[in-house]
């Protein structure tokens, strides 16, 4: 049984933001669609496919997917790194859309099945102030989500990390984290004001909200080691399902470092892209939830290996999913999230609805929680026309800055 791939064609289309994504072909006319989305970086990653990586999957057997992934890797000689593993991604979650349509099975059946009903996610709610955020989180709780993201602005900052510009008024469509106007935004940054502020913030929320429902916030890799954990510190009483990225990733030694002086529940990983980024997290306990994208993370296969070896240290899955990565690669994950044990939660930030004229999607959503649906493969299609309508646009995303003019991590 073989199923020769016959086109690998890059696709790009910017509906409300841009998207890269791969398209396999078969002889058989037999489609897989894989997302290629690296924001801000985009034609890098199209570039690699179509010019390194295309050439060599034409006339190549769709069902190998193992091995494809490792002819990838290994023979590029060059390895990980955000654009190689994203360029590998595509492939992967393109083959595995094909072997899904050939066996007329969603992916997540050929992932050994479904371990749970649906998969909980996590939507976001930001604010210009906490009245703001108030209606913001109002309105995500009316739509029937359980674990909500607070993200709000630093009073004397003027802004922050994950709020839109202007009054939120609950709307769902608010943040866009890459911008279109000209090269990158500058944001302003003062970690002693965000640090004096977020318990603040969520003692507020917890006061209005309530115990139940699941709060997580994003520091979005902008603090020092002992400010982390400041931060984990402080806020432990308000029992976050997770704090994000309190640290740059790249610096374990930093975890070791917050995990003696705090208990608050730690996702990392973003922004790496490969098991041996992960590892040693995993294997020294330093977080509690793998925060990778199967879109920059090698795709399925990878991933899978990923959530594996951390299965083996009770650490679970915390996908992620912003609006730059494309339905495509938001389905390939919930498949995975449908089928591995140690499943956390999956973030949903939800696409504005231009994206959804390009990419049809099988997934559905109810009272917090989503489920990939059951059409073969992952469940996408993509529409030509309608993409054609929307050519790629230059967007990049901020840049942060301290008072006094230093760049900061944004
Ligand atoms: C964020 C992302 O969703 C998140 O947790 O950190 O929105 C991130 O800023 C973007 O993916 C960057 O492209
Ligand atoms: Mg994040």
């Amino acid at each position: 049984m073989t199923a020769t791939i016959r086109s690998a064609e890059v696709l790009i289309s910017s509906p409300s933001r841009n998207f890269v994504t791969l398209r396999l072909t078969t002889e058989d006319g037999v489609v897989g669609l894989g997302d290629a989305t690296l924001n801000g970086r985009e034609l890098a990653v199209a570039s690699y496919l179509r010019d390194h990586v295309a050439p060599l999957l034409i006339g190549r057997d769709a069902h190998r997917i193992e091995d494809t992934w490792q002819l990838l890797y290994r023979s590029a000689y060059w390895r990980r790194g955000p654009v190689t593993m994203t360029a590998i991604a595509a492939v992967d979650m393109a083959l595995w859309d094909i072997k899904g349509r050939l066996t007329g099975l969603p992916v997540y059946q050929l992932l050994g099945g479904a371990s749970r009903t649906g998969a909980l996610v996590y939507a976001h709610a930001s604010g210009a102030d906490l009245e703001d955020l108030g209606d913001s989180v109002r309105a995500r709780l009316a739509e029937g989500y359980r674990a909500i993201r607070l993200q709000v602005a630093v009073p004397g900052m003027g802004s922050g990390y994950g709020i839109s510009s202007g009054r939120s008024t609950g709307g769902r469509y608010a943040y866009e984290p890459a911008k279109r106007a000209g090269l990158a935004v500058e944001e302003g940054w003062d970690s002693a004001r965000y640090l004096r502020y977020m318990p603040r913030m969520f003692e507020w929320a917890r006061a209005e909200f309530g115990p139940d429902v699941a709060l997580l916030h994003d520091a979005h890799h902008r603090l020092t080691p002992m400010q982390a954990a400041r931060l984990a510190r402080d806020l432990e009483p308000f029992d976050l399902f997770w704090l994000e990225d309190c640290t740059p990733a790249e610096n374990p030694e930093a975890l070791r470092l917050v995990r003696q002086h705090s208990v608050t529940p730690l996702a990392i990983g973003e922004v790496m892209n490969s098991i041996w980024d992960f590892a040693p997290l995993i294997q020294e306990q330093l977080i509690d939830f793998v925060r990778a994208s199967v879109t920059h993370t090698g795709g399925i296969t990878h991933l899978r290996r990923v959530f594996d070896l951390a299965a083996l240290h009770q650490i679970r899955s915390g996908s992620h999913g912003p609006t730059d990565i494309s339905p495509v690669g938001m389905s390939a994950a919930l498949h995975l999230d449908l089928a591995i044990h140690n499943f956390g939660i999956q973030e949903y930030m939800a696409h504005q609805p231009l994206a959804h004229e390009v990419f049809r999607t099988s997934w559905t959503y109810q009272d917090g929680m989503m489920h990939p649906g059951d059409e073969p493969g992952l469940g996408v299609d993509y529409d030509d026309d309608a993409a054609a309508r929307f050519p790629y646009e230059p967007a990049y995303l901020p840049a942060a800055r301290l008072i006094d003019g230093t760049v900061h991590d944004w």
